[in-house]
């Protein structure tokens, strides 16, 4: 690794550095954070405390989750795409797909609710919304995770660009959109206990960056010595809310304090403009 003394890329000004907070959702914020516009925006008590509790007891009795990552070792269920062979990832999503929606058996589905919103809005600027597709395949439509690791950060400081420039996806649509637009990094969170803020610094890296540290596929460790030049938010997470902010920028969650008692739960998926009419989305 080189002796760097920064992170190559953008910032935003300080003006635009900051997360929109509502009450409800409306979906233009999440437009504009798809369009550029927004760094990120937060609703809060967009699942009911209800549907939380509903929605882990479901996930607690799913039947195909699983445990990976080694930093952070979580509970999943669904498919991430990070890593791995087309094949592969689209032969799990099929039936990853076929299943989760169990987890929302006797409670409302967010995300039908906030795809259908979204969807909406989209239409009027003329987009259609759909999952990302590869060979006639659809892309794992989210995953749910939950993990309880106390470190200093329970997810290192990360970029969810880089993880779309692997070689071994090429000809995934994503690698196209993800080219040169806002990446919408959606999460809804269903627990969380003292800590596991999400930090978000003012630093969008570029290829060289990602180069001079090793980080083209994985966009993942930055190092926080760098990271130190860069001001950052650190956004207190509550279960119910909802989020969708600018992955490009590097990100991480901050230390889970009663990690050994609590969980920290979401669902998440990825959202990205592609070309002028169509917005697409996977995980
Ligand atoms: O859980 C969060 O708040 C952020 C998740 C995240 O950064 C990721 O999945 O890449």
């Amino acid at each position: 690794m080189l002796n760097l003394l920064s992170i190559s890329g953008k910032s935003l000004p300080e003006s635009k550095f900051h997360i929109v907070e509502r009450n409800c959702l409306n979906a233009q914020d999440i437009v504009s954070v798809l369009d550029g516009n927004t760094l990120g925006v937060i609703v809060r008590d967009f699942v009911s405390e209800q549907d939380c509790k509903t929605i882990l007891k479901n996930f607690d009795q799913f039947e195909s989750t699983y445990v990976r990552g080694s930093d952070a070792p979580a509970v999943y269920a669904g498919i991430y795409h990070y890593g791995k062979d087309l094949e592969d990832y689209f032969h799990q999503s099929q039936s990853a797909n076929a299943h989760l929606g169990q987890l929302f058996e006797n409670a409302t589905n967010p995300i039908e609710t906030f795809s259908n919103q979204l969807a909406q809005s989209l239409g009027q600027t003329g987009r259609s919304y759909r999952p990302a597709q590869w060979k006639d395949q659809q892309a794992c439509h989210f995953v749910m995770r939950s993990w309880k690791d106390c470190g200093e950060f329970s997810l290192r400081p990360h970029d969810d660009e880089a993880q779309c420039k692997d070689p071994k996806q090429q000809g995934f649509e994503i690698q196209d959109a993800a080219q040169n637009n806002a990446l919408g990094a959606v999460n809804i969170c269903l627990a969380n206990g003292q800590g596991g803020a999400l930090r978000i610094w003012n630093v969008l890296p570029d290829d060289k960056a990602r180069h001079d540290l090793g980080l083209e596929v994985t966009g993942s460790p930055y190092p926080e010595t760098l990271l130190n030049a860069y001001s950052y938010l650190d956004i207190e997470i509550r279960p119910g809310d909802l989020y969708v902010f600018d992955g490009r920028y590097v990100h991480a969650v901050t230390q889970l304090h009663d990690g050994a008692k609590q969980i920290r739960a979401t669902l998440a998926f990825l959202l990205c403009h592609k070309g002028e009419h169509e917005t697409i989305q996977w995980c």
